[in-house]
Protein backbone atom coordinates (compact mmCIF):
# COMPACT_ATOMS: atom_id res chain seq x y z
CA UNK A 1 0.00 0.00 0.00
CA UNK A 2 1.34 3.32 -1.20
CA UNK A 3 2.12 6.30 1.75
CA UNK A 4 -1.04 8.36 0.36
CA UNK A 5 -3.56 5.28 0.71
CA UNK A 6 -2.18 4.56 4.00
CA UNK A 7 -2.58 7.95 4.81
CA UNK A 8 -6.19 8.37 3.52
CA UNK A 9 -6.85 5.03 5.13
CA UNK A 10 -6.01 6.27 8.38
CA UNK A 11 -8.23 9.70 7.94
CA UNK A 12 -11.38 7.24 7.26
CA UNK A 13 -10.86 6.44 10.78
CA UNK A 14 -11.39 9.73 12.33
CA UNK A 15 -14.87 10.92 11.09
CA UNK A 16 -15.98 8.11 12.95
CA UNK A 17 -14.65 8.55 16.10
CA UNK A 18 -15.72 12.01 15.98
CA UNK A 19 -19.33 10.45 15.27
CA UNK A 20 -18.75 8.47 18.52
CA UNK A 21 -17.74 11.35 20.27
CA UNK A 22 -20.60 13.32 19.41
CA UNK A 23 -23.06 10.74 20.85
CA UNK A 24 -21.34 10.79 24.36
CA UNK A 25 -22.04 14.20 24.12
CA UNK A 26 -25.92 13.60 23.25
CA UNK A 27 -25.95 10.85 25.57
CA UNK A 28 -25.45 13.20 28.68
CA UNK A 29 -28.30 15.51 27.23
CA UNK A 30 -26.00 18.20 25.98
CA UNK A 31 -27.34 20.94 23.07
CA UNK A 32 -26.95 20.72 19.80
CA UNK A 33 -25.07 23.83 19.94
CA UNK A 34 -22.73 22.18 22.08
CA UNK A 35 -22.18 19.24 20.20
CA UNK A 36 -21.56 21.41 17.24
CA UNK A 37 -18.66 23.75 18.89
CA UNK A 38 -17.51 20.15 20.03
CA UNK A 39 -17.42 18.89 16.18
CA UNK A 40 -15.76 21.66 15.03
CA UNK A 41 -12.81 21.93 17.68
CA UNK A 42 -12.03 18.12 16.88
CA UNK A 43 -11.91 18.96 13.19
CA UNK A 44 -10.07 21.88 12.93
CA UNK A 45 -7.47 20.84 15.18
CA UNK A 46 -6.54 17.02 15.08
CA UNK A 47 -6.38 15.44 11.51
CA UNK A 48 -4.44 18.41 9.42
CA UNK A 49 -0.78 17.34 10.38
CA UNK A 50 1.67 15.10 9.27
CA UNK A 51 0.08 11.86 11.22
CA UNK A 52 3.32 10.63 11.74
CA UNK A 53 2.52 9.55 15.16
CA UNK A 54 -0.94 8.12 14.72
CA UNK A 55 0.37 6.14 11.59
CA UNK A 56 3.12 4.76 13.80
CA UNK A 57 1.03 3.04 16.07
CA UNK A 58 -0.09 1.16 13.29
CA UNK A 59 2.78 0.54 11.13
CA UNK A 60 4.89 -1.10 14.74
CA UNK A 61 2.00 -3.00 15.36
CA UNK A 62 2.11 -4.04 11.55
CA UNK A 63 5.81 -4.82 12.01
CA UNK A 64 5.39 -6.77 15.35
CA UNK A 65 3.00 -8.77 14.09
CA UNK A 66 5.20 -10.10 11.37
CA UNK A 67 2.16 -8.82 8.62
CA UNK A 68 3.82 -7.79 5.49
CA UNK A 69 1.15 -5.31 4.48
CA UNK A 70 -2.01 -3.56 6.13
CA UNK A 71 -3.91 -6.07 4.04
CA UNK A 72 -3.17 -8.78 6.38
CA UNK A 73 -4.96 -7.18 9.13
CA UNK A 74 -8.89 -7.68 9.57
CA UNK A 75 -11.06 -4.55 9.45
CA UNK A 76 -11.62 -5.16 13.16
CA UNK A 77 -7.75 -5.11 14.10
CA UNK A 78 -6.70 -2.38 11.69
CA UNK A 79 -9.84 -0.28 13.11
CA UNK A 80 -8.49 -0.86 16.83
CA UNK A 81 -4.94 0.32 16.35
CA UNK A 82 -6.03 3.23 14.33
CA UNK A 83 -7.86 4.58 17.20
CA UNK A 84 -5.33 4.28 19.22
CA UNK A 85 -3.10 6.30 16.20
CA UNK A 86 -6.34 9.03 16.60
CA UNK A 87 -5.45 9.07 20.50
CA UNK A 88 -2.17 10.01 20.38
CA UNK A 89 -2.94 12.86 17.19
CA UNK A 90 -5.91 14.18 20.11
CA UNK A 91 -2.92 13.91 22.60
CA UNK A 92 -1.24 16.12 20.11
CA UNK A 93 -3.99 18.66 19.45
CA UNK A 94 -4.01 19.02 22.51
CA UNK A 95 -0.92 19.97 23.51
CA UNK A 96 -0.62 22.34 20.52
CA UNK A 97 -4.42 24.45 21.28
CA UNK A 98 -2.40 24.99 24.19
CA UNK A 99 0.91 25.79 23.09
CA UNK A 100 0.29 28.58 20.86
CA UNK A 101 -1.62 30.29 23.43
CA UNK A 102 1.54 30.18 25.82
CA UNK A 103 3.81 30.95 22.79
CA UNK A 104 1.21 33.55 21.27
CA UNK A 105 1.80 32.02 18.03
CA UNK A 106 0.13 33.10 14.72
CA UNK A 107 -0.46 30.02 12.73
CA UNK A 108 -0.35 26.36 13.29
CA UNK A 109 -0.26 23.97 10.36
CA UNK A 110 -1.18 26.71 7.81
CA UNK A 111 -4.37 28.02 9.60
CA UNK A 112 -4.86 30.84 12.34
CA UNK A 113 -4.04 29.14 15.72
CA UNK A 114 -7.38 27.87 17.20
CA UNK A 115 -7.81 30.26 20.02
CA UNK A 116 -7.09 33.16 17.23
CA UNK A 117 -10.15 32.07 15.51
CA UNK A 118 -13.47 34.31 15.65
CA UNK A 119 -16.03 33.64 18.87
CA UNK A 120 -12.95 31.31 20.28
CA UNK A 121 -10.22 33.28 22.26
CA UNK A 122 -10.11 31.91 25.73
CA UNK A 123 -12.70 28.89 25.26
CA UNK A 124 -9.28 26.97 23.54
CA UNK A 125 -8.61 26.31 26.90
CA UNK A 126 -11.25 24.21 27.99
CA UNK A 127 -10.87 22.89 24.34
CA UNK A 128 -7.54 21.59 25.07
CA UNK A 129 -8.84 19.39 28.10
CA UNK A 130 -11.66 18.75 26.32
CA UNK A 131 -9.32 17.07 23.11
CA UNK A 132 -7.49 15.58 25.97
CA UNK A 133 -10.72 14.26 27.59
CA UNK A 134 -11.44 12.40 24.00
CA UNK A 135 -8.43 9.71 24.36
CA UNK A 136 -10.18 8.12 27.41
CA UNK A 137 -13.68 8.11 26.16
CA UNK A 138 -12.29 6.36 22.86
CA UNK A 139 -9.68 4.24 24.69
CA UNK A 140 -12.42 3.35 27.79
CA UNK A 141 -15.28 2.58 24.37
CA UNK A 142 -12.60 0.24 22.46
CA UNK A 143 -10.32 -0.81 25.17
CA UNK A 144 -12.10 -1.78 28.46
CA UNK A 145 -12.11 -5.01 27.89
CA UNK A 146 -8.59 -6.08 26.50
CA UNK A 147 -6.58 -7.22 29.44
CA UNK A 148 -3.99 -4.53 28.60
CA UNK A 149 -6.26 -1.43 29.20
CA UNK A 150 -4.87 -0.17 32.34
CA UNK A 151 -1.14 -0.22 30.51
CA UNK A 152 -2.19 2.09 28.06
CA UNK A 153 -4.24 4.50 30.79
CA UNK A 154 -0.51 4.49 32.86
CA UNK A 155 1.22 4.84 29.44
CA UNK A 156 -0.86 7.77 28.33
CA UNK A 157 -1.02 9.34 31.88
CA UNK A 158 3.02 9.20 32.76
CA UNK A 159 3.57 10.46 28.94
CA UNK A 160 1.17 13.25 29.15
CA UNK A 161 2.63 14.36 32.70
CA UNK A 162 6.66 14.22 30.77
CA UNK A 163 5.22 16.33 28.21
CA UNK A 164 4.24 19.20 30.97
CA UNK A 165 7.44 18.90 32.68
CA UNK A 166 9.58 19.67 29.66
CA UNK A 167 6.91 22.37 28.68
CA UNK A 168 7.14 23.75 32.03
CA UNK A 169 11.16 23.58 31.97
CA UNK A 170 11.29 24.70 27.71
CA UNK A 171 8.49 27.90 29.32
CA UNK A 172 10.95 28.57 32.07
CA UNK A 173 14.58 28.58 30.17
CA UNK A 174 13.51 31.61 27.42
CA UNK A 175 11.28 34.18 29.20
CA UNK A 176 10.13 36.77 26.56
CA UNK A 177 11.72 39.65 28.24
CA UNK A 178 14.78 38.39 30.14
CA UNK A 179 17.22 36.76 28.03
CA UNK A 180 20.21 35.03 30.05
CA UNK A 181 22.36 32.92 28.21
CA UNK A 182 24.03 31.49 30.97
CA UNK A 183 20.62 29.37 31.42
CA UNK A 184 21.23 27.54 28.37
CA UNK A 185 23.46 24.77 27.88
CA UNK A 186 23.38 21.88 26.02
CA UNK A 187 22.43 19.37 29.03
CA UNK A 188 19.12 21.66 29.76
CA UNK A 189 18.60 21.52 26.29
CA UNK A 190 18.44 17.56 25.91
CA UNK A 191 16.51 17.74 29.09
CA UNK A 192 14.06 20.01 27.89
CA UNK A 193 13.23 18.23 24.44
CA UNK A 194 13.75 14.70 25.82
CA UNK A 195 10.73 15.54 27.93
CA UNK A 196 8.80 17.58 25.43
CA UNK A 197 9.39 15.48 22.05
CA UNK A 198 10.63 12.64 22.75
CA UNK A 199 8.42 10.90 25.07
CA UNK A 200 4.82 11.50 23.62
CA UNK A 201 6.10 11.69 19.78
CA UNK A 202 8.61 8.32 19.82
CA UNK A 203 7.98 6.31 22.94
CA UNK A 204 4.45 6.45 22.88
CA UNK A 205 3.42 5.11 19.29
CA UNK A 206 5.99 2.16 19.85
CA UNK A 207 4.85 1.34 23.49
CA UNK A 208 0.91 1.74 22.36
CA UNK A 209 1.60 -0.69 19.60
CA UNK A 210 3.06 -2.99 21.88
CA UNK A 211 0.78 -3.48 24.39
CA UNK A 212 -1.45 -4.30 21.67
CA UNK A 213 0.70 -6.91 19.66
CA UNK A 214 0.99 -8.43 23.31
CA UNK A 215 5.14 -7.73 23.18
CA UNK A 216 5.22 -5.76 26.25
CA UNK A 217 7.95 -7.53 28.51
CA UNK A 218 9.39 -4.82 30.86
CA UNK A 219 12.35 -5.59 29.11
CA UNK A 220 11.48 -4.92 25.52
CA UNK A 221 9.40 -1.82 26.72
CA UNK A 222 12.86 -0.67 27.78
CA UNK A 223 14.95 -1.59 25.04
CA UNK A 224 12.82 0.54 22.49
CA UNK A 225 13.13 3.49 25.19
CA UNK A 226 16.55 3.18 25.23
CA UNK A 227 16.36 4.16 21.39
CA UNK A 228 13.51 5.97 20.81
CA UNK A 229 14.03 8.85 23.67
CA UNK A 230 17.52 9.74 22.15
CA UNK A 231 15.85 9.11 18.40
CA UNK A 232 13.20 11.24 19.75
CA UNK A 233 16.28 13.83 20.73
CA UNK A 234 17.71 13.42 17.40
CA UNK A 235 14.41 14.72 15.49
CA UNK A 236 14.16 17.51 18.07
CA UNK A 237 17.62 19.17 17.05
CA UNK A 238 17.15 18.92 13.20
CA UNK A 239 13.75 20.41 14.44
CA UNK A 240 16.08 23.50 15.69
CA UNK A 241 18.35 23.50 13.10
CA UNK A 242 15.81 23.54 10.30
CA UNK A 243 14.08 26.23 12.10
CA UNK A 244 17.70 28.47 11.30
CA UNK A 245 19.23 26.67 8.15
CA UNK A 246 16.33 25.27 6.55
CA UNK A 247 14.61 26.96 3.98
CA UNK A 248 11.08 27.89 4.58
CA UNK A 249 9.70 26.64 1.37
CA UNK A 250 10.69 22.88 2.78
CA UNK A 251 9.95 23.56 6.02
CA UNK A 252 6.28 24.93 5.75
CA UNK A 253 7.06 27.82 8.17
CA UNK A 254 9.14 30.76 9.36
CA UNK A 255 11.91 30.01 11.58
CA UNK A 256 11.77 32.08 15.13
CA UNK A 257 13.11 30.49 17.26
CA UNK A 258 16.14 33.14 17.50
CA UNK A 259 13.92 36.07 17.87
CA UNK A 260 11.87 33.59 20.61
CA UNK A 261 14.93 33.52 22.92
CA UNK A 262 14.09 29.81 22.70
CA UNK A 263 17.08 27.16 24.03
CA UNK A 264 17.81 25.36 20.76
CA UNK A 265 20.54 23.49 19.71
CA UNK A 266 22.06 26.32 17.53
CA UNK A 267 22.43 28.46 19.75
CA UNK A 268 23.87 25.85 22.81
CA UNK A 269 26.26 24.62 20.15
CA UNK A 270 27.24 28.42 19.47
CA UNK A 271 27.52 28.79 22.88
CA UNK A 272 29.77 26.05 23.54
CA UNK A 273 32.27 27.22 20.52
CA UNK A 274 32.44 30.74 20.41
CA UNK A 275 35.23 33.87 21.69
CA UNK A 276 34.27 35.97 24.74
CA UNK A 277 33.56 39.16 21.71
CA UNK A 278 31.31 36.62 20.00
CA UNK A 279 29.95 35.73 23.08
CA UNK A 280 28.94 39.48 23.88
CA UNK A 281 27.30 39.74 20.61
CA UNK A 282 25.41 36.45 21.30
CA UNK A 283 24.29 38.40 24.94
CA UNK A 284 23.18 41.76 23.29
CA UNK A 285 21.49 40.32 20.45
CA UNK A 286 19.63 37.04 21.17
CA UNK A 287 16.21 36.93 21.78
CA UNK A 288 15.75 40.06 20.58
CA UNK A 289 12.59 41.14 18.37
CA UNK A 290 14.25 42.79 15.83
CA UNK A 291 15.54 41.38 12.33
CA UNK A 292 19.10 43.10 12.54
CA UNK A 293 19.46 41.34 15.99
CA UNK A 294 18.67 38.25 14.35
CA UNK A 295 21.28 38.97 11.60
CA UNK A 296 23.78 39.60 13.85
CA UNK A 297 23.21 36.58 15.68
CA UNK A 298 22.98 34.82 11.91
CA UNK A 299 26.26 35.87 10.86
CA UNK A 300 27.72 34.07 14.25
CA UNK A 301 26.23 30.93 14.10
CA UNK A 302 28.17 31.09 10.25
CA UNK A 303 31.59 32.34 11.52
CA UNK A 304 31.00 29.15 13.85
CA UNK A 305 30.15 26.69 10.65
CA UNK A 306 27.24 25.70 13.26
CA UNK A 307 25.67 23.71 9.50
CA UNK A 308 28.76 21.40 9.42
CA UNK A 309 28.57 20.63 13.39
CA UNK A 310 25.33 19.66 12.73
CA UNK A 311 26.40 17.35 9.79
CA UNK A 312 28.88 15.86 12.53
CA UNK A 313 26.19 15.44 14.76
CA UNK A 314 23.81 13.62 12.56
CA UNK A 315 26.41 10.71 11.53
CA UNK A 316 27.25 10.48 14.75
CA UNK A 317 24.30 10.15 16.70
CA UNK A 318 22.82 8.02 13.35
CA UNK A 319 26.09 5.69 13.82
CA UNK A 320 25.66 5.13 17.72
CA UNK A 321 21.74 4.24 17.03
CA UNK A 322 21.96 1.93 14.28
CA UNK A 323 24.93 0.13 16.83
CA UNK A 324 21.93 0.43 19.66
CA UNK A 325 19.23 -0.99 17.26
CA UNK A 326 21.81 -3.71 16.39
CA UNK A 327 22.45 -4.61 19.80
CA UNK A 328 18.48 -4.97 20.59
CA UNK A 329 17.29 -8.45 22.11
CA UNK A 330 14.48 -9.84 19.45
CA UNK A 331 14.12 -13.18 22.15
CA UNK A 332 11.04 -12.11 23.28
CA UNK A 333 9.38 -11.61 20.33
CA UNK A 334 10.18 -7.71 20.01
CA UNK A 335 11.37 -6.56 16.65
CA UNK A 336 14.38 -4.42 15.51
CA UNK A 337 12.47 -3.20 12.44
CA UNK A 338 10.15 -1.29 14.16
CA UNK A 339 12.61 1.10 15.39
CA UNK A 340 15.08 0.66 11.63
CA UNK A 341 11.80 2.29 10.44
CA UNK A 342 11.38 5.02 12.68
CA UNK A 343 15.01 5.99 12.36
CA UNK A 344 14.76 5.86 8.68
CA UNK A 345 12.20 8.40 8.97
CA UNK A 346 14.44 10.97 10.44
CA UNK A 347 17.58 10.13 9.10
CA UNK A 348 18.50 13.16 6.63
CA UNK A 349 15.08 14.85 6.79
CA UNK A 350 14.66 18.38 5.23
CA UNK A 351 11.04 19.26 6.46
C1 LIG B 1 5.44 22.30 21.09
O1 LIG B 1 6.74 22.74 21.16
C2 LIG B 1 5.11 21.82 22.44
C3 LIG B 1 4.57 20.64 22.72
C4 LIG B 1 4.18 19.68 21.70
C5 LIG B 1 4.31 20.27 24.14
C6 LIG B 1 3.24 21.14 24.70
C7 LIG B 1 2.92 20.65 26.02
C8 LIG B 1 1.90 21.08 26.75
C9 LIG B 1 1.70 20.48 28.07
C10 LIG B 1 0.97 22.16 26.32
P1 LIG B 1 7.16 24.11 20.49
O2 LIG B 1 6.37 25.23 21.06
O3 LIG B 1 8.62 24.17 20.59
O4 LIG B 1 6.78 23.78 18.99
P2 LIG B 1 6.07 24.66 17.88
O5 LIG B 1 7.18 25.43 17.28
O6 LIG B 1 5.49 23.65 16.93
O7 LIG B 1 5.02 25.50 18.56
MG1 LIG C 1 6.20 25.89 23.05
MG1 LIG D 1 4.99 26.55 20.26
MG1 LIG E 1 11.00 24.34 16.40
Amino acid sequence: MSKEDKRNKFLSVFPKLVDELKSILTGYGMTADAVQWYENSLNYNTPGGKLNRGLSVVDSYAILKGKKSYEELSEEEYFKLATLGWCIELLQAYFLVADDMMDKSITRRGQPCWYRVEEVGEIAINDAFMLEGAIYCLLKNHFKQDSYYVELLELFHDVTFQTELGQLLDLITAPEDNVDLDKFSLDRHSFIVRFKTAYYSFYLPVALAMHAAGISDARDLKQAQDVLIPLGEYFQIQDDYLDCFGKPEDIGKIGTDIQDNKCSWVVNTALKLCSPEQRKVLDENYGRKDAQCEQKCRKIFEDLRIDERYHEYEEKIAEDLRALIARADESRGFKRDVLTAFLGKVYKRQK
